[in-house]
């Protein structure tokens, strides 16, 4: 990770990592400082956490949502953890282990969903059954019951391990169409309104580098395989596009993404507010089928549900062969 000779900006001991946005070299007790640091700084800046409320942190068994519930147990919160089966094949089982080792091992409490167990179906047979492509569908099922589960569990709060690549990727996409719907939702903290819990990314200081290697300082076994269904994601693509600028720009990433909510999201809530865009003005009621917020007569995830779990079962490899036949 780092050259040899390569000394700790803070204790000049040995290096283990070097962070050229931040133009230095630090020690395992040191870059671990930085990273509590920079999750302080972001918790503080947008209000997201107190140590009163109930937390519960979306754990997927990757890197960064086991070390975002890391790092706030380490800072103190109380946190317990959430995971959803979403029925990807082999990645979906192993996955699940490493999100139960990591909260049995520490003595946390880890509360399991599993969409074909509970709902009758899972991802790649719901992006066959509705049309849509695998992260759509499996982005709805993720949202519903990870705010289902935070209300009905009583947290105060949902948060969830998006950091600093994953928020510079959105930002990109959003700013390549000019959506200012978008752009203006895309905040680290969402509050809480009727039928949605608050959710809140303590990560977005952080880079994907960063906290894989809080991972492996910290000890904690994480699925390194990408979603099988990711390929093709365009928000992979912009990633890329991302890392070629920040190898020769370093901190461009951090930048682009710190810079737009401090200079161009208040711009654009004032153009909200003041009625120049259209977001949140569609009115919301109970769907009739689970009650959950939505603007139609049936929510997106009871949509989901009705036709994935009435089709017969898809394997992954499937969806997978076809999706990539159609690019
Ligand atoms: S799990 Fe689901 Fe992701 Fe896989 S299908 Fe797409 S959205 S890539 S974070
Ligand atoms: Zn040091
Ligand atoms: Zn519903």
């Amino acid at each position: 990770m780092v050259a040899a000779a390569s000394k700790c900006r803070v204790c000049r001991g040995p290096a283990i990592i070097d962070l050229p946005r931040h133009n230095a070299h630090f020690c395992a007790e040191h870059f671990l400082d930085l990273c509590r640091r920079q999750v302080m700084k972001a918790i503080d800046k947008f209000d997201m956490l107190t140590t009163a409320d109930r937390v519960l942190v979306a754990v997927s068994g990757g890197k960064d949502s086991l070390a975002v519930w890391d790092l706030l147990i380490d800072l103190g919160y109380q946190a317990d953890g959430l995971y959803v089966g979403l029925g990807i094949g082999d990645y979906s089982d192993t996955s699940a282990d490493y999100a139960r080792r990591f909260a049995s091992e520490r003595g946390l409490k880890l509360i399991e969903i599993s969409l074909r167990g509970e709902y009758g179906y899972d991802v790649p047979t719901a992006a066959r059954a509705t049309k849509r492509v695998p992260c759509s569908a499996c982005g709805i099922s993720k949202r519903h019951l990870f705010d289902k589960a935070a209300l009905d569990g009583g947290y105060t709060v949902l948060v969830t391990g998006h950091n600093l690549d994953d928020e510079a990727a959105v930002l990109f996409g959003n700013t390549l169409r000019w959506d200012v719907e978008y752009l203006a939702r895309q905040l680290p903290v969402l509050p809480a309104r009727n039928g949605f819990p608050k959710k809140v990314k303590p990560l977005i200081r952080l880079t994907e580098r960063e906290m894989a290697a809080w991972c492996i300082v910290r000890g904690i076994d994480y699925i390194v395989d990408e979603c099988p269904m990711a390929a093709g994601n365009k928000h992979l693509a912009y990633k890329a596009a991302l890392n070629a600028i920040e190898t020769e720009s370093p901190g461009s990433k951090a930048a682009f993404y710190l810079n737009f909510l401090e200079n161009m999201a208040p711009v654009l809530a004032a153009a909200t507010v003041a009625g120049t865009s259209a977001s949140g003005s569609e009115a919301l009621h109970a769907c009739s089928s689970c009650g959950a917020p939505t603007t139609g007569d049936i929510c997106a995830f009871c949509n989901i549900v009705n036709k994935a779990s009435a089709h017969e079962p898809v394997p992954v490899e499937l969806v997978m062969a076809n999706g990539r036949s159609k690019r």
